[in-house]
C-alpha cells in the first residue's frame, strides 16, 4: 500500500534529525513525530474515521497540531484547517458544508463547538495550545505503529476554504499530488536542505504556513522553529541560529521597524521569502539596504500552491514575482476574449500544473467557471510577463482586500452592515495600510433619521466576522458614486480615501 504524500515525507525523515524546535521548549526529533502521528491517527481510527472522512481543525498554533496535520495524511483523512479567529457563527457555515467527520477545538471552545457539530453527526474532540487535550489523552493509549492508508495522488488531503466574491465560501480541494509536487518543486528552487532551519512564524491554517512552510521543510528534512505567532523581537533574535524566513509583507515592515536589524543579525540567514500580498518595492529596496539581501518574492494562491518565484541566482526584482515555477505554466489572457496577450501588455493571470486543485467542495458549477475550456485555472490577478519573463501582478479583477496577508471578501462585511438597523447601503474597500498593505475600511449610508455611529457598527460586527475582517474605519457618506449601469464605483472610493491611513 502506498500513500502519496506521506511516503515521501517518511523517506525524507531521518529519524535522530530534529524536525520542530520550540523556542525554549522541547525538541521534536522526526522519529518523535512519526510516533506521535501514528498515535493520533490510530486514536482517529478507533473513533470511525476513514480514508475520505473530513477532520475539521481549529486549534492554536503548537507542535502537536501539526503533528495532526500528519496524522490525517497517515489516515486517509482530508485535512479541513480552519482560521482561529472564526466566530461561531462562521464556523457553522464550515462544518455544515463541510460535514466533518470529527472536529478538533481547543477546550474552551468545545462546548460551543458542540452544538454546531454534533447535529451534523461530528464528533467533537480537543486540543490546547500546550499539547494537552481529549484527543491526545485518547492517543496516548493507541499504538504507534499505524499502518498508513493506500492513498494515490489524486486522493484529497486537504479542504481550504477561500471566501466567495459572490457569496458563500468555496471549500478548494488539494490533492496529495497537488501538494507534493508543489513542496519538491519548491524545495528545489529554493535549495533547502536538511541544514536548513526556518523560522516559522506564520499560522498554520492557510497554504502559506501550512503547506509551503511545513512540506517543503518536511520534504527537505530539514527543522523549523515553531514560534506561537509573529513577534518581531522573537524573530531577530532567532536569526542567529537559523537559516529561512517565509513570511507576508507585513513581517518585514515590522522588521524594518526593529532597529536590531541589520547586516550582523542575519550574518547566519540564507534566504528571506515573501508573499500572500504585495511586497512594496520600497520595503524591499530598504531591507537589501539594512541587511545586503533581497528578499525573494513570490505569488501563490489557495487554489493552486505556488505559482511563480523570483530565482535563487539570478536578479530578484522588486515589485515582480519572477517567473513561472518548472511544471507551471502561466499565461496572461485579455479577458474579454481569452485571447493571449503579447508581452508587457495586461491581462487575466491564468495557471495550469500539477498544482492546480481538483475544484471547489460540492460546487461543480462554480468549479467549471473558474476553468477555461483549455484547462486553465482563471486567478482573478489581472498581471504581464515582462520581455525577460518575469511575472508582475498589476492589480486584482475579483473584489478582494488583502490585509496583512488575509483574504476579506467585501461581499460578506457589506452583507453583514447592510443587515443593521439604520443601514441603507454599503461599500467595503481596501486602501493603502502602512502595517497591513490594504485596510478594510466600510463606507457606509444611513437611512434617513438613523442614529448609527462607527462604534455602533463595530460593535454589531463584534461575534458576526472574525476580527481581521472587521473595517479599521467606518466613513458615512450621504451617498455612493455609481456608474451608468448602477454598479458601485470602488476605484472612485479608493482613490477618494487613500490617504486615510497614511
Ligand atoms: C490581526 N489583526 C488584523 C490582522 N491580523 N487586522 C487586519 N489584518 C490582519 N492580517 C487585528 C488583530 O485582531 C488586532 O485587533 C489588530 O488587528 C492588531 O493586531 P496585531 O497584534 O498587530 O496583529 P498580529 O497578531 O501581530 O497579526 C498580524 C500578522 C498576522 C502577523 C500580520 O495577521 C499574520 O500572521 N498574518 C499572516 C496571514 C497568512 O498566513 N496569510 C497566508 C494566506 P485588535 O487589537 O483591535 O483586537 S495563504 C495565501 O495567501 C496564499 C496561498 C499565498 O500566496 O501564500
Ligand atoms: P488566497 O486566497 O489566500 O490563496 O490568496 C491568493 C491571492 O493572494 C492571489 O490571488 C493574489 O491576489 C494574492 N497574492 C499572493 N501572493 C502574492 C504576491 N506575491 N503579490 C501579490 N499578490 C499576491
Amino acid at each position: 500500500m502506498s500513500n502519496h504524500l506521506f511516503d515521501a515525507i517518511r523517506a525524507a525523515a531521518s529519524g535522530d534529525a530534529p524536525f520542530i524546535r520550540v523556542n525554549g521548549g522541547r525538541t521534536w526529533t522526526y522519529m518523535d513525530a512519526l510516533d506521535l502521528s501514528g498515535r493520533i491517527a490510530s486514536a482517529m481510527d478507533t473513533l470511525g474515521i476513514r480514508p475520505g472522512d473530513r477532520v475539521a481543525v481549529q486549534v492554536d498554533k503548537s507542535s502537536e497540531a501539526l503533528i495532526l496535520y500528519l496524522a490525517c495524511l497517515r489516515s486517509g483523512a482530508v485535512y479541513l484547517p480552519l482560521n482561529t479567529a472564526y466566530t461561531l457563527a462562521e464556523l457553522d457555515y464550515f462544518i455544515g458544508d463541510a460535514e466533518p467527520r470529527l472536529v478538533v477545538v481547543s477546550s474552551s471552545a468545545r462546548e460551543g463547538v458542540s452544538t454546531i457539530a454534533e447535529p451534523h453527526g461530528a464528533i467533537v474532540e480537543t486540543l490546547d495550545a500546550d499539547g494537552t487535550g481529549s484527543l491526545l489523552d485518547l492517543a496516548r493509549d493507541e499504538q504507534a505503529d499505524f499502518v498508513d492508508a493506500s492513498r494515490t495522488a489524486d486522493d484529497l488531503a486537504a479542504i481550504l476554504y477561500t471566501s466567495g466574491t459572490t457569496g458563500r465560501s468555496k471549500g478548494a480541494m488539494l490533492t496529495h499530488g497537488n501538494l507534493l509536487s508543489n513542496a519538491l518543486t519548491l524545495r528545489n528552487y529554493w535549495r533547502v536542505t536538511a541544514d536548513d532551519r526556518l523560522i516559522h512564524a506564520l499560522p498554520i491554517f492557510h497554504t502559506h504556513g501550512l503547506f509551503v512552510a511545513t512540506n517543503v521543510t518536511l520534504l527537505a528534512g530539514a527543522s523549523m522553529f515553531l514560534l506561537p505567532k509573529f513577534d518581531p523581537d522573537e524573530v531577530v533574535s532567532l536569526m542567529a541560529q537559523a537559516t529561512l524566513l517565509m513570511g507576508v509583507p507585513t513581517f518585514y515592515v515590522r522588521l524594518l521597524q526593529s532597529p536590531r536589524l541589520d547586516r550582523q543579525a542575519v550574518a547566519n540567514m540564507r534566504l528571506f521569502i515573501s508573499g500572500s500580498a504585495p511586497l512594496l518595492a520600497e520595503t524591499h529596496v530598504e531591507f537589501r539596504k539594512r541587511t545586503g539581501l533581497a528578499i525573494l518574492e513570490r505569488y501563490g494562491m489557495t487554489e493552486t500552491n505556488m505559482n511563480t518565484s523570483n530565482p535563487y541566482d539570478g536578479d530578484r526584482i522588486a515589485g515582480t514575482v519572477g517567473f513561472p515555477l518548472p511544471g507551471v505554466t502561466v499565461r496572461v489572457t485579455d479577458p474579454a476574449t481569452g485571447t493571449e496577450v503579447a508581452p508587457e501588455e495586461t491581462g487575466m493571470i491564468e495557471i495550469k500544473g500539477p498544482n492546480v486543485f481538483k475544484g471547489y467542495w460540492r460546487m461543480a458549477e462554480k468549479t467549471a467557471a473558474e476553468f477555461t475550456a483549455d484547462g486553465y485555472f482563471i486567478s482573478g490577478d489581472l498581471g504581464k510577463i515582462d520581455g525577460q519573463g518575469y511575472v508582475h501582478i498589476v492589480g486584482r479583477s475579483k473584489d478582494l482586500v488583502i490585509s496583512g496577508g488575509y483574504n476579506i471578501y467585501p461581499k460578506e462585511v457589506e452583507g453583514e452592515i447592510d443587515q443593521l438597523e439604520g443601514v441603507a447601503e454599503s461599500a467595503v474597500i481596501g486602501v493603502p495600510h502602512p502595517d497591513f498593505g490594504e485596510g478594510v475600511t466600510a463606507i457606509v449610508v444611513c437611512k434617513p433619521d438613523a442614529t448609527l455611529d462607527e462604534k455602533a457598527i463595530l460593535g454589531a460586527l463584534q461575534d458576526r466576522l472574525a476580527r481581521y475582517k472587521q473595517p479599521k474605519r467606518i466613513i458615512f457618506t450621504e451617498d455612493l458614486p455609481r456608474n451608468t449601469m448602477g454598479k458601485v464605483q470602488k476605484n472612485v472610493l479608493r482613490q477618494k480615501y487613500a490617504d486615510l491611513y497614511t
